[in-house]
């Protein structure tokens, strides 16, 4: 399977799905690390402030952090853009499944970096507040 032409039938299911019941197995930028998402924190250590992307994304500049809980259980959102302000990365696709990539820059451009699936770890010095885009590969 192709996580991205997933993604792409997503979005385009999007419409359809409104009426539908919410069953919803995962859920991409939901404020939920679930499996399959890459979820990034503000913080090392798996702290602070927290997105998740189940989708590749090629700005991370137009994103914003989630930082709380509602009342009903519904993540909301920060002010704290996560483009160049991540400092540590879990890879929540299963062992054998796809790494995730982080780049420097968007539309998956400059320097990238890969974490294997299952993955958590500080994102390195170079790339720790730089970060700007993310995909899945093999
Ligand atoms: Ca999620
Ligand atoms: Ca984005």
């Amino acid at each position: 399977m192709k996580k991205i032409l997933l993604a792409g039938l997503a979005l385009a299911a999007t419409c359809v799905l409104v009426s539908a019941p919410a069953a919803q197995a995962n859920g991409d930028r939901n404020g939920r690390c679930e499996n399959g998402d890459l979820c990034l924190r503000y913080n090392s250590n798996n702290a602070g402030p927290w997105m998740d992307y189940w989708t590749q994304d090629m700005s991370h500049h137009d994103d914003k952090f989630f930082s709380s809980y509602d009342a009903n259980g519904n993540a909301v959102k920060s002010n704290i853009t996560v483009g160049n302000n991540a400092a540590w990365a879990k890879n929540h696709t299963s062992p054998g499944g796809y790494y995730a990539r982080i780049c420097y820059n968007s539309n998956l451009g400059g320097d990238c970096w890969n974490l294997a699936p299952g993955a958590s770890a500080n994102l390195p010095s170079w790339l720790k507040n730089n970060n700007a885009s993310n995909t899945w590969v093999n």
